[in-house]
């Protein structure tokens, strides 16, 4: 094992075309801050950076939705997210932007370094391009239809409709998603990064030397690792980012992938130029081997930072690479995707306003089902619980009795330690078990696991208060009351600093309640660190109950959005439908032969064992024939149709199907929604009558 004297850690840079929401909270801030705080606590020299990811197709296209310019978007949305941020306790020690000038500056020269040093390869390809604005389209702002779900409108990057990637080239009739001009193709030279030169250094450095990280990591980089490395286009035809400082690349702007991880190392800089007693050189934190660098991601950003940020530094050859990356997987809301553009999401801002001083509930809930190893899904129901029946009756209610209790027989101050009965001791041992099996998971950045040992150690204490009645002993024993107390408040105190890095703001208040000052980790595990006769604060409740009522706002909230969502779906796809083409020419001799006629249906029922067939019993003034039909998922109630008059075919052979025979076919039309609509005749005509 290596040895470190520090830790730099990072988190994603959130595009700042929006709100964050609580997908990236728990994917990644919450963490990446429970990590730092459990870093500080120890005494260890760590640096935490974060920043706002503001160039990108996404900001450009944020812009022109709101009708205003993209300075404008990124400097919103910036302001948005950093107070968001800071609202939660996400302690970063210094949050920057990919707008600003010190940025720019590095990035470009970060870029102008590797070129002179023949990292890149030139390429000229063709592109998508709309002729009449003269622009290359990126993926994003590409749409057409899904080659696989025919879905029209899917994306050049990816088909919303059925979730497969996809490429640009795929899409059947391409045309740009901002004016929906149709485009052509235009070649474009571009800079590459040629991750191929880099597949057997980053086998050996990922798949041989960091066997450690995260399942769902390791294998994301050894599947594109098997896969085989292509290069990768590190410049974008674009009028927003940092231009290429290259003679002859007018027009041209670095992809945003390239400039937002070197982000983290600008963002560093301006913090170390800014306070430089404090922090150091920034060449320390990213170029000495003894600094440890861990990146907080989301699972859609392995591949930039496991295989292409590190090919990045290896090009440049003076840097550390990533000690791990624990990338977690996504949180759904309430079983489905969170997602910005259909607003299915709850954003922090809004949450704050719906619950105002409840950061600390929304970090417990999201680390308690943080998506460390699979998907996960968040529920208002699941939030609830957890605040109810977790902070509120476990911790909150241990530390209001022993709290409560010390007032009233003590006057507040802390009475005297007793010597401890063998119970005592057992208390003691499972949580100091718990302390250790705490630490041991924030070292190996389980932090879902580790919280719950950290209220574990509540349950301890709730479990002690119960078995030992202090307010029963108190009118026999003051001396054992006193000893039980003690103990009890022993443990408050040491929940106040087990639950510091998951949710600060209430051991600040747990602090303030216990009259005690901030200490390190070292004092976990102990229970002398309140001294008799101690002076506790004030007593307040540590957490309140979640109601019902604010529950099911949150849930009408999204209940509301869902069908504001189904009813735009629908009108846009209505707007997207064009007939089918007419079929080559035919004749009446050809119309003739088929022999189409008018039967009432006398009865209409569900074929037994088959969820598609229709049997319909007709009179077709010809003595009754029976026609099965493949349309019962458009009619789960087949009776509706009992004495409609319906068309068909009546010269098919008959043909058996489950068992019975078909004599014919009934037609149909598809209506809006995909459901077959049986045709019938607008005024009643005789049974049998032919159609033509
Ligand atoms: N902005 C993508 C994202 O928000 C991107 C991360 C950049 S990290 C250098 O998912
Ligand atoms: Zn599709």
């Amino acid at each position: 094992m290596k040895t470190y004297k520090r830790t730099l850690v990072t988190s994603a840079l959130p595009y700042a075309n929006g709100p964050v929401h609580i997908g990236h909270l728990a994917g990644v801030y919450v963490p990446a801050d429970i990590y730092v705080r459990y870093l500080r606590m120890k005494g260890e020299p760590v640096l935490f950076v974060g920043g706002s990811d503001e160039h990108g197709v996404p900001v450009t296209i944020r812009a022109r939705k709101e009708g205003i310019t993209t300075q404008q978007v990124v400097d919103r949305y910036h302001k948005l997210i950093s107070e968001s941020f800071e609202q939660f306790g996400i302690s970063f020690d210094v949050y920057s932007r990919t707008t600003s000038e010190i940025h720019h500056k590095f990035a470009a020269d970060y870029f102008r370094r590797l070129y002179d040093n023949g990292k890149f390869i030139e390429q000229t390809t063709e592109q998508f391009y709309d002729p009449e604005t003269g622009e290359f389209l990126t993926d994003r702002n590409i749409r057409g239809e899904c080659p696989h779900c025919h879905s029209k409108g899917a994306y050049g990057d990816q088909c919303e409709k059925c979730g497969r990637t996809l490429s640009p080239d795929e899409l059947i009739e391409p045309y740009n998603a901002i004016n929906g001009n149709p485009l052509t193709k235009k070649e474009t030279k571009h800079w590459y990064l040629p991750l191929d030169q880099y597949q057997q250094w980053l086998e050996q450095w990922i798949l041989e030397e960091h066997k450690e990280w995260r399942p769902n990591v390791y294998g994301q980089c050894k599947s594109w690792l098997d896969g085989g490395l292509k290069p990768r286009a590190v410049t974008r035809d674009l009028d927003w980012g940092i231009p290429v400082p290259v003679e002859g690349a007018e027009g041209k702007v670095l992809y945003v992938w390239f400039d937002a991880p070197i982000g983290y190392i600008s963002n560093t800089k301006e913090l170390c130029e800014r306070e430089p007693a404090k922090w150091g050189n920034w060449e320390t934190w990213w170029k000495d081997q003894s600094t440890r660098l861990i990146h907080f991601i989301g699972k859609d950003n392995i591949v930039f930072h496991c295989i292409v940020f590190p090919s990045m530094l290896k090009a440049d050859g003076t840097y550390i690479l990533p000690d791990n990356v624990p990338a977690n997987e996504f949180l759904n809301l309430e079983g489905d995707k969170i997602s910005t553009s259909r607003n299915w999401a709850v954003w922090l801002n809004e949450y704050l306003q719906d619950f105002p001083g409840k950061q600390d509930v929304l970090r417990y809930a999201l680390t308690a089902n943080a998506p460390e190893t699979k998907d996960n899904d968040f529920t208002w129901a699941d939030f609830q619980a957890r605040n109810n029946n977790e902070l509120v009756a476990i911790y909150g209610n241990f530390v209001n009795r022993a709290m409560v209790l010390t007032q009233k027989y003590f006057a507040g101050k802390v009475p005297a330690q007793g010597a401890y009965t063998d119970y005592d001791k057992q208390i003691m041992q499972e949580i100091q078990g718990s302390v250790s099996e705490m630490l041991r998971l924030l070292d190996a950045f389980r932090f879902r696991d580790a919280q719950k040992e950290a209220m574990n150690i509540a349950r301890a204490g709730n479990k002690y208060l119960a078995d030992m009645e202090p307010w029963k002993l108190a009118k026999t024993d003051m001396e054992r009351t006193a000893a039980v107390l003690n103990l009890s408040l022993q443990i408050v105190a040491n929940l106040e600093i087990a639950f510091r890095p998951f949710l600060p703001f209430s051991s600040e208040k747990l602090r303030k309640m216990l009259n005690v000052q901030e200490t390190g980790i070292d004092s976990l595990g102990k229970f002398d660190l309140l001294t008799d006769g101690h002076q506790l604060g004030e007593v307040a409740l540590l957490f309140e109950k979640i109601e019902d009522d604010a529950i099911q706002a949150q849930l009408d909230r999204l209940a509301r959005i869902k069908k504001e969502n189904e009813e735009q779906e629908k009108a846009e796809e209505l707007k997207n439908w064009h007939p089918a083409e007419i079929k080559a020419a035919t004749s009446i001799d050809d119309f003739d032969k088929t022999d189409i006629r008018v039967a009432t249906v006398l009865d209409c029922k569900n074929v037994k064992k088959s969820d598609r067939l229709l049997e319909f019993t007709l009179d077709d003034g010809m003595g009754g024939r029976t026609i099965l039909s493949g349309i019962a998922q458009s009619y789960p109630d087949p009776s509706v149709l009992v004495g409609k008059q319906v068309l068909y075919i009546a010269n098919f052979p008959p043909r058996k199907m489950m068992g019975k025979e078909s004599q014919g076919m009934i037609l149909s039309a598809v209506d809006a929604d995909g459901r077959l609509v049986v045709t019938t005749v607008s005024a009643p005509v005789r049974n049998g009558a032919q159609v033509g």
